[in-house]
């Protein structure tokens, strides 16, 4: 793959000698929560990214009069993804000038339809963002099933890297979770049919009866719809992640000492945790007004003594153009430690509510990064926290 389209990706292969990854000495791989001092992590990239055909499990997530329902597919403009590269490259330097290690994805060429023998589509979509492709839980990184199909060969933007881990910390072990087929029977093609014709509020309705596009048929989730705080972990039920897909996570997590939680909230596109419910540092917790947890849902924090703050509205009344997401991006953000949050630079009202909760706040210019997959949790991979695997709902 041309190193023109992809100049940000990591070189693993050239590290190599004669076929040995090469061994990074010191690096070590474990993460248990998402606020633990943050030593290295992964910042996605922009290059040769692509807005695929839209697909059942995308379709409702984009809304239905949004130019990405298919006839904007194909590359990304250069200028957007200069741009998007410019954002993400000052943000990874942010984070080196702290002494934290940043890794880059690895080149994939996104161009190529992707046909397996139960689907095909346009293209892929690109290496931003990682946080919903990889799950790192203690000393494991698992690369998630994924439930869009042009996310289907998104890990491979990955094994080399995760190779490399493998081979360099002794304790780490790679894993993959079931591949899904994503075919037409993953889904439920009459809803996807019938989600252009629906209202916020009969969307809201089918979302509080718990009925999305996916159907029971796969093992399905992203990475991102899990929230880790030490032994408890916290899965979203939503577009992306189905209730298959949190059995799994239990059956395969629970033996290793972890408590899985379901969580719902009242959303009529809930996709990924991380813009909805986000931990803060032990005790304290910041929720999306507009997305209020399922009656009960609250309790286990309240319980065990958590606060569970109102993030303050978005600076911005519109995602910036070809988002997928929605503009509580705000809330997105990437905490180095218990006192110090990097927060996307114009969004002013959350920096100023993280400044009175006692954080030193870091600015990073973001935003137009944000159409290529979100914002600045979206845009990071844990790879090692300082910490341990703490009991903080025992
Ligand atoms: O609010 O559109 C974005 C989460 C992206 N990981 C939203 C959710």
């Amino acid at each position: 793959v041309s190193n023109d389209l992809y100049p940000n990706a990591s070189q693993p292969l050239e590290r190599k000698e004669s076929g040995v990854p090469y061994v990074r000495e010191g690096l070590h791989v474990e993460s248990h929560n998402d606020f633990d001092p943050l030593r290295h992590v992964i910042v996605g990239i922009a290059d040769n990214q692509h807005i695929p055909e839209a697909c059942p499990a995308s379709n409702e997530k984009i809304p239905a009069d949004s130019p990405m329902r298919g006839s904007k597919a194909g590359r990304r403009t250069q200028e957007t993804i200069d741009r998007a590269n410019e954002c993400l490259n000052g943000f990874a330097k942010i984070l080196e000038d702290r002494g934290i290690i940043v890794d880059r994805p690895g080149a994939v060429d996104w161009h190529q339809r992707i046909t397996t023998p139960d689907f095909t589509i346009s293209s892929g979509f690109g290496c931003m963002p990682p946080r919903d492709c990889l799950l790192t839980m203690g000393k494991s990184i698992l690369m998630a099933p994924m439930s869009f199909r042009s996310r289907y060969f998104e890990y491979l933007a990955y094994v080399d890297l995760l190779r490399e881990y493998f081979e360099s910390d002794p304790n780490c072990l790679i894993e993959q979770a079931p591949r899904p087929r994503l075919a037409d029977e993953s889904f439920r093609m009459d809803y996807v049919a019938a989600y252009e014709y629906l209202s916020d509020e009969e969307t809201m309705a089918r979302s509080l009866r718990k009925e999305y596009s996916t159907n029971e048929t796969d093992i399905l989730f992203d990475a991102a719809d899990v929230m880790r705080l030490g032994k408890d972990i916290f899965v979203q039920h939503g577009l992306t992640t189905n209730l298959a897909g949190i059995r799994w996570i239990k059956r395969k997590y629970e033996p290793q000492g972890y408590r899985i939680h379901t969580l719902s909230f009242e959303d009529n596109h809930p996709i990924h945790i991380d813009a909805t419910f986000c931990p803060l540092r032990p005790g304290l917790m910041l929720l999306n007004p507009h997305r209020p947890l399922f009656k009960g849902q609250r309790d286990i924090f309240e319980k065990n003594g958590w606060e569970i703050v109102e993030a303050v509205s978005p600076a911005w009344d519109n995602p910036p153009p070809l988002c997928y997401s929605s503009t509580w991006l705000s809330m997105n953000t990437l905490i180095l430690d218990h006192k110090t949050v990097c927060v996307e630079a114009s969004e002013h009202p959350q920096m100023e509510q993280f400044d009175k909760l006692g954080f030193e706040v870091i600015p990073v210019d973001l935003r137009d990064a944000y159409a290529f997959g979100g914002g600045l949790h979206c845009a990071t991979a844990d790879v090692w926290r300082e910490g341990t695997r703490e009991d903080y709902f025992g």
